[in-house]
């Protein structure tokens, strides 16, 4: 293997092992139904968790002291009442409540080379870990440890450590809020502020665009918002095996006679029709709703454009209609809107229709929608954000927004669809690798710690930095990073050269294989389980896409009596590392209360944080851009005017490949090698392409082909015989899915506006194998 050739790399991402035929057909039924009910039986049964399963779905996201759904981040249900519940949801919860068990036994039984070659089905399928193991190089198997002994060992290697910034502290974003406080209060109080996390994967883009336009991170819009909207336009989300419960919101939507505008390249079930799982009736009928009014399939990075068209056409009508644009709202509440104009007005239809991959008829089909539409909500995900652009299109899509006055006002505004059940409390309660002085100060004072004051490394600097040896200690709290980050080969070269890594969790996954010098595994409680402290029995809390704070309460049995809580942990790690600390760790520990006390004084928003989070449905967090109070250099939104990017590739031969994720997995975890909506079975090692690309490349349907990603360095990187299958998809564009295709993820080419891998914007050539 050359130096920059980089090739025959395990790429993970394999579902159970099955000798059955793989197939591919389209898929004519609406989303969830029936189907989703006999897929949800089916995971049941496999995981013998029917009876269980069952009564753990009816306290799900309840009011009445439910556990938080581990699955997507979308909010509940605003009347608290309805049983909102969801097929991947009830998935990913019966996937943490199996009876199955990785313990000792298990461990002494195989070797991690051995464990290396399973498949990463089989590997969490083996069941929850019990015990906390630590690796033992003289055996190649994971042993045993208690764990104090555990503690002891992190603590001294971080205190051997030259500088607290030799260790990179991670974390997946389905930690409680709680849990996520005493975390990064721990890495501060060491010395350190880099708290890599899952969202510089997902949604950094709209993190950062929504601060500068609008002084605050978050969407600003509810589920109110969603059930009055006139207009709603839906950005690069698959959102029936996403974010399932958007399908209740879009349905009614419909119903209710308002627009539904999908943006893909890819017409996603979501974007045709539903049976909403909780409506008894259309189940029993087989009624489906439309979910959709107009489907835009954009070319790979053209929504800048087609926004921007959009905004074109709106400005255009105000020639004639001073009503086309909210001029009162523009005036008042505004900063930019001038040169934002002139943009919009010198930028030429052709050039608007050439990176959009859209006709001008199309965008200003759209167009007559936005302005039709006194209340529009525009909300969006990873095929807005995984592109090097994705900050300067968040923002054109709050330029679209401010145009007609859509913020602070019911039915409309920005509404990001975040992923991970809790990553944006996550954020909220500190988990950042560049935070403000401002927040410093205040965690400072609540907690008498000194917190560094310099940023730290986020998930693309850590995994270089572990690579040139910079980063000796890599600490996971969740997630399965040895998948979920960029370059599969470079990421778990990395990982190996640390001195010691270590993994909070709760199955066996890739990353515990590709371990350090030293490695832990801590097994810990997942959140429909039981949580008993010296106070009693404890809740935590999370918040989701829409900023709603709410309690989560698990009553199961834990899946073994050696299982700590993450905030355990957390403080176990903490008081081995920093002995002197004068920060009550295990104080805190016997009772949460105590973590939102000194929550309460330390973040902005959650003051009386214990009695507002017991509310029945909790409590919203203060969205000051809601209320028109813009925390911007102007005190205004801001627009912004961006050039427009040039996402067509210079060479015809090659392709911008989108990877994605199927409709049976989540993230990391496969749950099977199926993806109903897109009418595939058992495959993942596919690519789908339009019918011409395949032609041009005299590639038939069901081909083996390589694929090959040159990155911007002009590095190479290669799958071998994956399948390619014709899909509608827009010409020059093809689609795959993540983990695996990770494998093809230059770790260097990240935004430069958001530091996000371009997952979604991969340059690749697809040859037939064996050519
Ligand atoms: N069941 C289940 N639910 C999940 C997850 C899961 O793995 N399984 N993951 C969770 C997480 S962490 C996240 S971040 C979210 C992810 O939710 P999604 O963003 O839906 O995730 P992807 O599967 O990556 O799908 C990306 C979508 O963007 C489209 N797309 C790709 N490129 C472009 C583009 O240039 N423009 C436009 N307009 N669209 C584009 C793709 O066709 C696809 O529909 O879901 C969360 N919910
Ligand atoms: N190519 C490509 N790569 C991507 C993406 C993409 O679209 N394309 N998407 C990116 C995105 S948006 C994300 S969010 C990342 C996902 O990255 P991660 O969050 O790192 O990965 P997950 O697969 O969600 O993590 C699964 C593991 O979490 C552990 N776990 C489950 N429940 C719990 C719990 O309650 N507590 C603890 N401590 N551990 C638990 C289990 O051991 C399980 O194996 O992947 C990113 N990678
Ligand atoms: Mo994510």
């Amino acid at each position: 293997m050359s130096d920059d050739t980089v090739d025959d790399v395990r790429a993970g991402g394999d579902g159970p092992t099955t000798d059955r035929e793989w197939s591919q057909k389209d898929y004519h039924h609406p989303a969830a139904g029936w189907g989703a009910a006999l897929s949800v039986a089916r995971v049941l049964g496999r995981e013998h968790t029917v009876v269980s399963g069952t009564r753990a779905m009816l306290t799900m996201n309840h009011e009445s002291g439910g556990f938080d759904c581990p699955g997507c981040a979308w909010p509940d249900a605003t009347d608290g009442l309805k049983l909102d519940i969801c097929e991947n949801g009830i998935k990913h919860v019966s996937w943490e409540m199996t009876p199955k068990r990785a313990g000792r036994e298990f461990f002494a039984e195989h070797t991690v080379a051995e464990l290396e070659t399973w498949t990463d089905f089989a590997l969490e399928d083996v069941g929850r870990l019990t015990e906390p193991m630590v690796y033992d190089a003289a055996t190649d198997h994971y042993v045993p440890i208690e764990w104090q002994a555990a503690f002891d060992l992190i603590g001294a290697t971080l205190r051997a450590l030259d500088s607290p910034d030799q260790a990179a502290f991670y974390t997946s974003g389905r930690l409680s809020n709680e849990a996520t406080f005493l975390y990064q209060l721990m890495a501060r109080e060491y010395g350190t502020n880099n708290l890599p996390d899952c969202s510089n994967m997902c949604h950094e883009a709209s993190g950062r665009a929504l601060q500068a336009a609008l002084g605050t991170g978050k969407g600003t819009a509810d589920l109110k918002d969603w059930e009055s909207a006139e207009a709603l336009f839906i950005i690069g989300v698959n959102a029936a095996s996403n974010a399932p419960r958007m399908l209740t919101a879009l349905s009614d939507a419909y119903r209710r006679g308002a627009q539904v505008v999908h943006i893909n390249p890819l017409v996603e079930a979501a974007a045709r029709r539903t049976i909403v799982p909780h409506e008894i009736v259309d189940m029993a009928l087989f009624k489906s709703t439309p979910t959709s009014t107009l489907n835009l399939q954009v070319r790979p990075g053209g929504d800048l454009a087609l926004l921007r068209g959009i905004a074109k056409a709106v400005l255009e009508e105000h020639r004639t209609d001073p009503k086309a644009l909210d001029e009162v709202f523009l005036e008042r509440h505004t900063h930019g809107f001038e040169k934002y104009r002139e943009l919009c007005e010198a930028t030429e239809w052709s050039d608007l229709e050439r990176q959009s991959g859209l006709s001008e008829t199309d965008i200003r089909r759209a167009a007559e929608i936005y302005s039709r539409s006194k209340r529009t909500l525009i909300s969006w995900c990873l095929g807005v954000t995984q592109h090097e652009h994705g900050v300067d299109t968040v923002r054109e899509i709050v330029n679209l927004l401010l145009l007609r006055g859509n913020l602070g006002r019911e039915g409309a505004g920005p509404s990001p669809v975040r992923g991970h059940s809790n990553v944006q409390g996550n954020r909220t309660c500190g988990i950042d690798h560049r935070p403000t002085p401002q927040f410093l100060d205040r965690l400072a004072e609540a907690c008498k710690i000194e917190p560094p004051r310099e940023h730290g490394l986020d998930t693309v600097d850590v995994v270089a930095a572990m690579n040139t040896g910079t980063v000796k200690v890599f600490v996971g709290m969740g997630g399965n990073f040895a998948l979920a980050a960029p370059d599969t080969a470079f990421t778990a070269q990395g990982l190996r050269q640390c001195d010691l890594t270590v993994h909070v969790s709760t199955k066996l996954n890739r990353s515990h294989l590709t371990h350090g010098r030293q490695a832990l595994i801590l097994p810990c409680l997942g959140r429909t389980e039981l949580d008993m402290q010296q106070g009693g029995r404890q809740s935590t809390s999370v918040e989701d896409s829409m900023s709603m704070v709410h309690l989560s309460t698990g009553r199961k049995r834990p899946a073994s009596p050696y299982l700590l809580s993450e905030p355990a942990i957390i403080a176990g790690m903490a008081r081995a590392t920093l002995p002197e600390s004068s920060t009550p760790w295990e104080w805190y520990v016997d009772d949460y209360d105590r973590i939102r006390d000194v929550m309460a004084k330390a973040l902005d928003g959650f003051e009386d944080f214990n009695r507002r989070v017991r509310r029945p449905l909790g409590f919203r967090l203060r969205q000051p851009a809601r209320e028109l109070v813009f925390h911007t250099p102007s005190g205004r939104a801001e627009f912004s005017t961006a050039g427009l990017p040039d996402v067509i590739p210079a060479s015809d031969d090659v392709l911008v490949l989108q990877t994605m994720r199927s409709h049976d997995q989540w993230n990391t975890t496969i749950y099977s090698d199926n993806d109903r909506y897109r009418g595939v079975k058992n495959l993942r090692t596919l690519i789908l392409m339009n019918a011409d690309d395949m032609r041009a490349r005299g590639i038939s349907e069901g081909d083996l082909v390589d694929i090959t990603a040159t990155a911007r360095d002009g590095t190479t990187r290669s799958l071998h015989e994956y399948r390619a299958l014709t899909y509608d998809v827009p010409r020059g564009s093809a689609a795959g899915y993540m983990p695996e295709m990770n494998v093809l993820v230059a770790h260097n080419d990240y935004s430069r506006q958001s530091d996000q891998p371009l997952m979604k914007n991969i340059m690749v050539r697809v040859t037939s194998s064996g050519q």
